[in-house]
C-alpha cells in the first residue's frame, strides 16, 4: 500500500466528526491559543504552570528497551515495525538480570522512574508474566515503575496493577483523523480502549503523542484536545519531536519550527494544568536554549539517560550542566 506523507489536512467534515460534543476543551479554543502571540501564550503558560507546579522541579525517568524490533504492526514512525527496512536488529526479551542492571544505574543516575518498552502489538502471557516480575524487582530498588507494552486487555491490566505498576504508557500519538494514515494495524479505538483498561485498574496514564510529522497546528490542536478531554487527563503527557528513522515512510518529515514545538509544550500545559509534560523523544537534537524555552512553556519531565529506545538521548552529563544553569531542581 502507497501511503502519503506528510499528512494531509482533513476535510471540515471529518474535523467535525471527531470532536466530542461535550469537550471541555474545544478544538477551535485550542487553536486559538496556539495562534496567541509567543509572548503571550508563554505567559499563560508560566501562570498555570506556577499555579500547580513549583516552578523549576523537573521530574527524570529513565528508559529501556526490554524487547526490541520485529513488531507487527505499522506506524510509520518506528524503527522497530517489522515492516520497515530500517535495518534494526531484532532482540529477545531482556533477562530480568540485565534489566536489574539497568535499573540500578538509573537509580545511581538520580531518575526517579524506570520505564520498560517492548515492541510488541500486546504481550502474550509468557511475556507479561516476565514483565511483571521485572515491575516488582525494580520498585525494590525505590524506583517508580513504568512499562510500554502494546495493547491490553482487562486481565492483562489488572495483574499489572497488582505488581505494583505506577504508570502505563500508551500514547494516541496524533490527532483522530490523521491517526489510520500513520497506522493502519490498529486503530485508534484500540489505543483508547487499553488506556481506559488501565485507568479502570488503577494504574496512573502516562499518554501523549509526536508532533513534526506534517500534522500542522490543526493536527497539534487535534492531539493536544483528545488528551486534554480525557476524564481526567492523563497523569503524564509525552510530548515527542518525531526522530525521522531512515526507512520508515516518515523517514522525510521531522521538521517542525521549533517554536511551534514549544508552542505544543505551552498549549499541553494550559490544557492540563495537573499533568507532568514530559519533553520526550528528540531532545538530543535541542539546543540548552530550545530546551529552557520548553521548561518555561511548562515541561517539568524529560527522558534523562543514554538511550530512547533504539536511538539516542541528550547527553546526561550536558543535562546536569542545564539544570544547574538554569537552577532546576530534579525531582
Ligand atoms: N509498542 C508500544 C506502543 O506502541 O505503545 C511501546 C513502544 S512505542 C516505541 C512507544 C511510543 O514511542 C510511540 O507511541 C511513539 O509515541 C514513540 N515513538 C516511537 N518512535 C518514535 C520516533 N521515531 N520519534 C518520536 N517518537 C517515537
Ligand atoms: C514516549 O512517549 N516516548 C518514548 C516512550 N514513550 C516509550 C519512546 C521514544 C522513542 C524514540 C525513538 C526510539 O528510541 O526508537
Ligand atoms: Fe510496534 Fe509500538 Fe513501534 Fe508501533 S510504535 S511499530 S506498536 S513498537
Amino acid at each position: 500500500m502507497i501511503r502519503e506523507f506528510p499528512l494531509q489536512p482533513p476535510t471540515t467534515a471529518s474535523r467535525a466528526l471527531v470532536e466530542p460534543v461535550e469537550a471541555r476543551w474545544k478544538i477551535a479554543d485550542i487553536e486559538a491559543l496556539f495562534a496567541l502571540p509567543f509572548l503571550d501564550l508563554m505567559f499563560r503558560a508560566q501562570e498555570v504552570h506556577r499555579a500547580h507546579f513549583k516552578a523549576g522541579e523537573v521530574q527524570r525517568s529513565t528508559l529501556l528497551s526490554i524487547k526490541t524490533g520485529g513488531c507487527s504492526e505499522d506506524c510509520g514512525y518506528c524503527s522497530q515495525s517489522s515492516r520497515h527496512s530500517t535495518g534494526l536488529e531484532r532482540e529477545a526479551l531482556m533477562p530480568l538480570d540485565e534489566v536489574l542492571e539497568h535499573a540500578r544505574a538509573a537509580k545511581e543516575s538520580g531518575s526517579s522512574r524506570f520505564c520498560m518498552g517492548a515492541a510488541w502489538r500486546s504481550p502474550k502471557e509468557k511475556d507479561l508474566a516476565a514483565v511483571i516480575e521485572m515491575v516488582k524487582e525494580v520498585k525494590k530498588l525505590g524506583l517508580e515503575t513504568c512499562v510500554t507494552l502494546g495493547m491490553l486487555n482487562t486481565e492483562q491490566a489488572k495483574l499489572l496493577a497488582e505488581a505494583g505498576l505506577d504508570y502505563y504508557n500508551h500514547n494516541v500519538d496524533t490527532a483522530p483523523e490523521y491517526y489510520g494514515e500513520v497506522i493502519t494495524t490498529h486503530t485508534l479505538q484500540d489505543r483508547l480502549d487499553t488506556i481506559e483498561k488501565v485507568r479502570d485498574a488503577g494504574i496512573n496514564v502516562c499518554s501523549g503523542g509526536i508532533v513534526g510529522m506534517g500534522e500542522g497546528q490543526t493536527g497539534r490542536a487535534g492531539l493536544i484536545a483528545q488528551l486534554a478531554n480525557m476524564e481526567p487527563p492523563p497523569e503524564s503527557v509525552p510530548i515527542n519531536k518525531l526522530i525521522a528513522f531512515p526507512g520508515t515512510p516518515l523517514a522525510g518529515s521531522g521538521a517542525i519550527d521549533p517554536f511551534d514545538f514549544v508552542r505544543t509544550i505551552a498549549v499541553a500545559r494550559i490544557t492540563m494544568p495537573n499533568s507532568f509534560v514530559r519533553l520526550s523523544a528528540g531532545r538530543e537534537q535541542m539546543g540548552d536554549e530550545l530546551q529552557a524555552l520548553c521548561f518555561m512553556a511548562g515541561a517539568n519531565s524529560i527522558f534523562y539517560g543514554e538511550r530512547l529506545l533504539t536511538t539516542g538521548n541528550a547527553d546526561s552529563n550536558a543535562d546536569m550542566r542545564l539544570f544547574a544553569r538554569l537552577g532546576l531542581i530534579s525531582i
